[in-house]
């Protein structure tokens, strides 16, 4: 066993270059000829082959590091005889940079030289504007995400100017490979009918936070993991489409003001969000295809007037259901809302309570906003979202007067509606608000 010093070999034209990636580590057992850094100058990058084989002892250089011809590399313990480690004399032709395509093989011309040739430095990548848009890697960088299978392009690079380092390449595979058992885990969970197969998506980032600062983690709710599997089909599978609008409810709400006060004692408290589910009752009966399904090539046109409102609840979203609505007073709708929206706060919601509407309405009114875009409720074909209403000035044909307006927003399935029908829809629904009467025309 003897120690060999490993030094840069000549390399053309270049007095110093800069060290960029480095390619082995102590320890590692390396053949003749095998990539051992990669350096760089302002016009070429390329890699320094061994001059010997054998272990690792220690590397003598770091990435950053200025090295020229002799600077020693790394110790390798070699067998057989000491003897002084002849540098690696590069070709003219492996010193010339040369771009190298996204999707071109790495083409070692190592594999090409004579037997017995002395190892030349392999050119990588030409930096520079030459090279925008293609990845930045070395040769052995590349073989090594093609013997992997690993679409280098979608690669990010850690190194110096976006780099791809073997690192990068070994993250990727880990990432894809943890993103292919979680499809693999959705996909045992997911109905076959419908799923969203065949999104060639890329895999989730896998971040490890702490990295950034302190972080804790907590396990989503039940709830939480059931409503967000289906906002996430829902929000994949449907072509969403939100239309904005105002109601003008001032008189609407002086009335459910005064209403409230004149039944203050009976307890009886009427909601804005009643008044909305008339409202919209009103509206599917003017536009069937609102309150409506798809199955396979057929719209399932619904007869019933059952609508769904979202709660806010400790444990994530939930959507009760006001069933007959159509048979329902505002009173009665009020009762029955509240009474839902407790139980599903309190966590008692029953399936049924659940299930079986043809709308939905979600009223952040009691929170603030201004417009939203609600996700639909499939197998729903749109949904009316609603914010705070606000005192804004309206002009009246002769002066700007204050009115009290409501923020609309419609999201409708395109599958089935047009944008058309859902600007009618949402001028039909704003003038009962604006005056209810209209309800009983
Ligand atoms: N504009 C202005 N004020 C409004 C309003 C509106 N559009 N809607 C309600 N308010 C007022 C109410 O009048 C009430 O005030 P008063 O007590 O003075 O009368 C207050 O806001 C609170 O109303 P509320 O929210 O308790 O009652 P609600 O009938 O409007 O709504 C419910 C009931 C269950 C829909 C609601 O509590 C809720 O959970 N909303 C959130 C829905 C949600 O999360 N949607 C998002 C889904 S997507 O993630």
């Amino acid at each position: 066993m003897a120690l060999v010093d490993i030094q840069v070999p000549d390399i053309g034209d270049f007095d110093e270059v800069g060290v960029i990636e480095l390619l082995v580590k102590p320890g590692d057992i390396i053949k003749v000829e095998q990539s051992l850094i990669t350096v760089e100058s302002d016009k070429a990058s390329m890699e320094i082959p061994s001059s010997h084989a054998g272990q690792v002892k220690e590397l003598r250089v770091q990435v950053g590091d200025k090295v020229k011809e002799g600077s020693v590399l790394l110790t390798l313990e070699v067998a057989g005889a000491a003897g002084a480690a002849e540098p690696a004399t590069p070709t003219a032709a492996a010193a010339a940079p040369v771009a190298a395509p996204a999707s071109a093989p790495a083409s070692p011309p190592t594999a090409a030289a004579p037997a017995g040739a002395t190892p030349p430095a392999i050119p990588a990548q030409q930096p520079g504007p030459a090279m925008a848009g293609l990845p930045h890697a070395s040769p052995s960088v590349r073989k090594f995400a093609r013997e992997l299978g690993v679409p280098i392009a979608q690669v990010k690079g850690t190194g110096p100017k976006g780099r791809i380092t073997l690192d990068d390449v070994q993250a990727f595979t880990r990432q894809v490979m943890s993103g292919a058992m979680q499809t693999q885990a959705q996909a045992a969970r997911a109905p076959a009918a419908g799923s969203a197969a065949g999104l060639d998506l890329l895999p989730w980032p896998k971040i490890d936070f702490a990295k950034f600062g302190p972080v804790e983690r907590k396990e989503l709710g039940r709830i939480k993991k059931i409503s967000g599997a289906n906002l996430h089909r829902n929000w994949v599978l449907i072509p969403h489409v939100t239309n904005h609008d105002d109601a003008d409810i001032t008189e609407l709400e002086a009335f459910r003001v005064q209403f409230n006060k004149e039944n203050d004692k009976s307890g009886i408290k009427v909601t804005m969000l009643a008044f909305m589910i008339r409202a919209t009752v009103a509206a599917l009966r003017k536009f069937p295809e609102f309150n409506a399904s798809i199955d396979g090539e057929q719209l399932v046109l619904k007869n019933y007037f059952h609508i769904g409102f979202a709660a806010d609840t400790p444990n994530g979203l939930m959507v009760p259901v006001i069933r007959d609505a159509d048979q329902k007073g505002i009173v009665q709708i009020s009762q029955e809302m509240a009474e839902l929206a407790k139980k599903a706060r309190d966590g008692k919601l029953a399936p049924a309570e659940m299930s079986g509407a043809g709308f939905s309405i979600s009223s952040l009114g009691g929170i603030g906003g201004r417009y939203f875009t609600p996700i639909i409720n499939a197998p729903e074909v749109a949904i009316m979202g609603v914010c705070k209403s606000r005192l804004e000035p309206q002009w009246d044909g002769k002066q700007f007067v204050p009115r009290l307006m409501l923020p609309l927003s419609l999201s409708w399935d395109h599958r089935v509606i047009d944008g058309a029908a859902a600007a009618r829809f949402n001028l039909y629904f704003a003038s009962l608000l604006a005056d209810m009467r209209r309800i009983m025309m």
